[in-house]
Formats: C-alpha cells, structure tokens, sequence
C-alpha cells in the first residue's frame, strides 16, 4: 500500500525543453505540487541549439544533442533538490519524450550506464557511450527515399501501413536509421543498441538499457500492432543486423528500474522506482484524461493535432494518420496538421487585428460563413500533403476581415473532422488544450463542427502530467494494488473543466459544409 503523501515525478523532454511535474497523493486524490521547465536554447546555450535544433547547412536535417538531454537532466534534478520538497517521499518517476527521435550507443553503454560517477558531470560520462554524435529528430524531412525502399521491400505503403500503424514517414525512426546506415556504415558498425529519446533517458536514470515501450516503439515503422514486437520484415527492410541492435519492448506501465546509485548519491534521493518511459503524444493522452474511445484530444498549437483512444489499430487507408499503442494498453489515432497557429495569427495579423478583434468576428459572422470556404495552407501542409503553399478562397472576399477570419477557423475545424473520420470512433467529448484553448469563440465552432461536448482543460505540460500520472498506475500496478485508468485521471484534483456545448442547428450547417469543404480540397490537390 502506497503512503499517503507519495510523490510522482513525471518528465517531459520535449523539442525545446525538459519540464517536470511533481505529483502528491494522499487518499486516492492527486495534486500538483510542483512543475518546472528548462528551455534549452537558453538555460545550455554552449550548445548552440534554435528551438532546441542543432543548425544545419541542409534544411532538410534536424538533428540535437543526446548529451543536452543528460545535462538537462541533471540540471533539473538539482533544481528539484533547491524545492521545498521532500524528495525522500519520492515513490516513482516516469517521462515522456518528443517521438521519432533516435540515439545510438556502443557497447561500453551498458556498463558505463551502470557505473556513473556522482560526484563527476554526466556529460563527460556520457559523451564516450555514443557512436554517434547526434540524434536526429521528428523534424527531420531527410529521408524520402530511405521512406520508399522500406515500403517498396516489405510489398508496399499499405502493408506496412498495416502492420506499423503508418506508412514510412520521413520523421520515423526506422527511415532514419536506414539513412545513418547507409552515410556512415563504420559509425552504424559500431552501434550496439539504438534508443529512442524516451528509452535513452530512461536508461541514463536506471543506470542500463531500458525498454522501449509500444506506444513511442509505434513510431518507428519497425513494430507490428498485432503482436506488439519488432516486425521481422520491416527490421530487415531498414538495416543490416538491426534485431540485435534494437531494445527489448515493455508495456509502459511496467516498471523499468530503480533510479541509479548516481542520482541517489549526487541528489540524496530514495531508491524510487522507474517505470517505462513513452512517447510524448501517449503521455499527453492520459495528462488530458483521454482513457476510452469516444473521448478525442484537440491540441491547438503550433501545430494542430487530432488524437484519441481506440480499442482496435484501424489504420488510415488514406495514408495520412498515424496508429500508436496508448499507455491503456489499447491504441490511439493521431493526425497532425503544420498549419495551426501560424494560420490563425496570419490572419489575424493581416487585418491588423487583436485576439479579441478575432473573436469579435466570429461573433459578428454566422455558422457556415454564407458558404465562403477557405483552404488555409499558409505553410508547407502535412495533412492533406500540401508541399507548395498558398491560401485558396471559394465565395470568400479576401477583402471581408470577418469572414476570413471565420473562414480560417471553420476550415481548420473542419480538417479536424475530415482527418480523424478514417479513426472510425463516435466522439462524444473533446478535450482541448494549446494557446487557442482560450479562445471561447474558437472552441464553440469545435463543439459545433463535431456536435460534441468540448471541455477545456488547465493541464499546463500535458506530457509531463501524463508522465506522472503513468508513474502513479505503475507503482500501484507494481504494488498489486492496481488502480483503474478512470481513477488515476479522475483523481487529479485541479482540473477546472469549463465545458461548452454544441448547437444543434449549427451543427447540421457544418455536416453540410464538410461536404463542400472536402470537395473544395480535393480539387485543390488535383
Ligand atoms: C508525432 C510527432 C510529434 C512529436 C513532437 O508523430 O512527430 O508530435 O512527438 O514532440
């Protein structure tokens, strides 16, 4: 039986920052106690990082530092020490990491993992485990035809698509490893395990090679869905000997280790347990209290993501989105959009006005927009593949600000819908997060467009918060006191959901619209 006042420590390192969140449980309730963020361009300069991004002459390349990651760690566990927290109740940690990403280590990791020094910096001890220098990141688009000779060698997009959850993507990690193979043979040679971000980190924290779990593994196209292990004839499509060099696969509700004597010693810290870490997009699943299907996440940031819980891997069979195992134990649909913010403030900024100019327009404009439709491609566009940009207009005057500005929403809006039909779920709720969350006008075109309730919910770090989160149901799971997915996120205390409901009649508007709105992009993609 876990003490009451047992701390979880949830990680996040994510494309730009290491954050964390600390968790305090008493009696079956939750709270945050403590969050922390450490942006790396700023906090380690000396490695000369833009939004967390080594530069590169190619555009094509995103690469970071693997020892950035370490010493931002250590960084923030002794930021954690300076708290007011009493550390020796730390129970269990578990993290999440930006997806896709890939670290390559020799054969002195192992023992070298197990014997860190806690009175030396981890960078040094670190530096010597690598074979390469490097790892490249989801941003990365360097890999289109190392993406086209694994789908030509295992029978095509489709198969793998089926049997990965994805047809190859650029960003993945098995088109990456192909590419690093092929470039550096002597360095692949010398490579004896290849992590992903998220098992890296947790191996430095277990002191060993940490398993990768099948959430984040699900980003590699190297996984088969059905069975949950390394599927042989993508394995062999990627890279010669890659089996041996790949991490053993745990549930990411298993526990992976207990944090190494070089933490305990350097930060005077109990001998907590690890459980596996996962993938960013999985851990941010359960931070927003996504556990069932029905219930759909909306993040509008940077970017715009559609996600949610499925019992069955459905897979696209329009090749766009993506079939990742979720830390339920079930899987989850994901389809990203590059056009999120960006759209939104282009428009905003193009008719000079204020975010609450914006809203006003929408105010100001009916459901449906008199039928004017806008294609928002402002930038390069990921879902539908849009390489060439540029915003196109049906029946909308580009000199009207209001309806543009409602034509910006109702088109982002619905891609959403469009783009997350082929997860063949009944969404009943969306949880929404990301900086356009507060905007209220925003939201009731989502709840319209999808004829759902939509909650909004004050997460801060979602990924982190999942991350703890999963930590609490490891440790109970460890424990044989298991607690249910339903209660470890009914159980945070601080959730202020403000919920908005759809109305009926705009609804049917946006059915009809959706229609329109697919037959306009189609024609735009020829
Ligand atoms: C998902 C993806 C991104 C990264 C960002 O496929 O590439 O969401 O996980 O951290």
């Amino acid at each position: 039986m876990t003490p009451d006042g047992a701390l979880y420590l949830g990680l996040d390192s994510s494309t730009q920052s290491l954050s964390a969140v600390v968790l305090e449980s008493s009696g079956g309730r939750h709270r945050v106690v403590c969050e922390l963020s450490l942006p790396f361009d700023q906090t380690l300069r000396h490695y000369g990082t833009r939004h967390g991004v080594l530069p590169n002459a190619d555009p094509a390349v995103a690469q970071a530092s693997p020892v950035m990651w370490v010493e931002a760690l250590d960084l923030l566990f002794s930021r954690l020490a300076e708290h007011k927290l009493d550390l020796g109740r730390l129970t269990a940690i578990s993290g999440s990491a930006q997806q896709h990403g890939s670290v390559y280590l020799n054969d002195a990791a192992a023992r070298g993992l197990e014997t860190l020094h806690p009175g030396r910096a981890l960078p040094p001890q670190v530096v010597p485990l690598l074979s390469r220098p490097v790892a490249p990141i989801w941003l990365d688009s360097s890999t289109r035809a190392e993406c086209r000779e694994i789908e030509t060698a295992v029978g095509g997009a489709d198969v793998l698509a089926q049997h990965t959850g994805s047809r190859a993507f650029e960003r993945f990690t098995g088109p990456q490893i192909r590419r690093f193979a092929r470039r550096e043979p002597a360095a692949y040679a010398a490579t004896d395990r290849i992590h992903l971000v998220s098992s890296f980190l947790a191996s430095v924290l277990v002191g060993g090679h940490a398993p990768v779990d099948p959430c984040d593994g699900s980003g590699m196209n190297l996984l088969d869905l059905a069975t949950l292990s390394w599927w042989p004839p993508a394995v062999d499509a990627t890279a010669p000997d890659l089996r041996a060099k790949l991490p053993a696969l745990a549930p990411s509700t298993a526990i992976a280790g207990r944090l190494s004597p070089y933490w305990r010693a350097r930060y005077r810290l109990p001998s907590a347990k690890v459980a596996v870490w996962s993938g960013d997009n999985p851990s941010s699943l359960i931070g927003l209290g996504l556990v069932r299907e029905g219930q759909l996440g909306v993040s509008l940031g940077t970017s715009d993501t559609v996600f949610g819980p499925m019992r069955a891997p459905r897979v696209d069979a329009g090749g766009k989105g993506h079939v990742f195992g979720a830390p339920t134990g079930e899987f989850m649909g994901i389809t990203v959009f590059s056009n999120g913010s960006l759209a939104r403030e282009r428009v905003r900024d193009s008719y000079g006005l204020t975010w609450e100019g914006f809203s006003r327009a929408l105010d100001a404009t009916p459901p449906g927009n008199g039928g004017g439709l806008m294609l928002p491609w402002f930038v390069p566009e990921i879902t539908p593949v849009v390489a060439a940009p540029g915003v196109r207009r049906q029946g909308l005057d580009e000199h009207d600000a209001a309806a543009n500005v409602r034509a910006v929403v109702e088109a982002q809006m619905t891609a959403l819908s469009l783009h997350s039909r082929w997860m063949g779920v009944a969404v009943d709720v969306i949880h929404v997060t990301g900086g356009a969350a507060a905007n209220r006008q925003i939201l009731q075109v989502l709840a319209d467009v999808f004829g759902a309730d939509v909650r909004c919910l004050e997460v801060g770090n979602a990924a982190a918060l999942g991350a703890a989160l999963r930590a609490l149901h490891a440790d109970r799971l460890d424990d044989r006191d298991p607690l249910t997915w339903d209660a470890v996120v009914d159980g945070l205390e601080q959730r202020t959901p403000d919920r908005i409901q759809p109305i009926h009649a705009h609804h049917a508007v946006y059915v009809a619209q959706r229609e329109r709105y697919g037959e306009f992009e189609r024609r735009a993609l020829g």
